[in-house]
């Protein structure tokens, strides 16, 4: 692999936000995410390829290593700064407008729910896809979903949710969804959704990853 792209995982992974970051003492004076994700883009490595390659397989190492108690929260965090700190040289490419867009795509992470670092991850993936994305951040209500809907006729809603307790909600805005309007596509993910808890409250697509809501919503458009 590039080696600008090795660094700029190690970078996510360990939460190099940029050069001047005192954090991690290991990486001191090293470029952080901020500054590989610039030079990746001048080297002509593709937006794309960027966020595949080394933003979405650092998130996952880092994830991996919380769930096995090997980091704790304030190093979670600090990935998710240095995440941000990459994605903010790559979203003007998503937005530039070069890929002509395929249609509307809404999503939020559900009521009562705070995570959004996958929820953004697919957001930028499907951008990348040549989607417009309304992004609607966290704690979504029913009512926020319903309303972005009604003024985007036709756009495809999809819901994160990373807390098995806010699943719950998930299933509340789904079923509002469908009562209102029914010809809507909607696709589910996150950590503690399945294909059968999707079937279960009559979503359209569930994904495990970003990849998968890319793929879906290509096979929809094609
Ligand atoms: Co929280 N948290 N958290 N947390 N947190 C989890 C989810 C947890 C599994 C940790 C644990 O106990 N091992 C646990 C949930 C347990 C459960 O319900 N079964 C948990 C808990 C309990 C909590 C709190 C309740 C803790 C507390 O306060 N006591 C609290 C709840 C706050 C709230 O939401 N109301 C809380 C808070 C937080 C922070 C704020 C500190 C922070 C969130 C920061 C942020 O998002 N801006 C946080 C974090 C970082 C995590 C972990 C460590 C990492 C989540 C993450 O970002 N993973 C997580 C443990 C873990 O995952 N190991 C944990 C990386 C991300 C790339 O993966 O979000 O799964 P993920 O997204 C994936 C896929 O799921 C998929 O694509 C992504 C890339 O592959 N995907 C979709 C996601 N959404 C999708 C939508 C799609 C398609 C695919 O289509 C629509």
């Amino acid at each position: 692999m590039n080696g600008l792209l090795e660094k700029l995982i190690e970078a996510v992974e360990f939460g190099k936000v940029d050069k001047k970051s005192p954090y991690p003492p290991q990486l001191m004076n090293h470029d952080g995410a901020d500054e590989l994700a610039k030079k990746a883009l001048e080297k002509g490595i593709r937006p794309d390829e960027i966020l595949e390659n080394a933003l979405v397989p650092a998130m996952s190492k880092v994830g991996d290593k919380f769930t096995r108690k090997e980091i704790y929260v304030p190093q979670m965090l600090m990935a998710a700064k240095a995440m941000n700190a990459a994605m903010m040289h790559l979203k003007p490419f998503f937005q530039s407008g070069h890929t002509k867009r395929k249609g509307k795509f809404i999503i939020g992470t559900v009521s009562g729910d705070l995570h959004d670092i996958g929820k953004n991850l697919v957001a930028m993936m499907v951008e990348g896809g040549g989607w417009e994305v309304i992004d609607l951040g966290v704690d979504v209500e029913t009512e926020k979903f319903l309303k972005v809907l009604e003024e985007n006729p036709g756009a495809v809603v999809a819901l994160s949710a990373l807390l098995t307790t806010t699943m719950e909600n998930m299933k509340q805005t789904v079923t509002a969804i469908r009562d209102k309007h029914r010809e809507s596509k909607i696709l589910v993910g996150g950590a503690p959704v399945t294909k059968e808890y999707c079937e279960k409250i009559g979503a359209d697509f569930y994904s495990p990853d970003p990849q998968g809501a890319v793929n879906y919503l290509k096979a929809l458009v094609s």
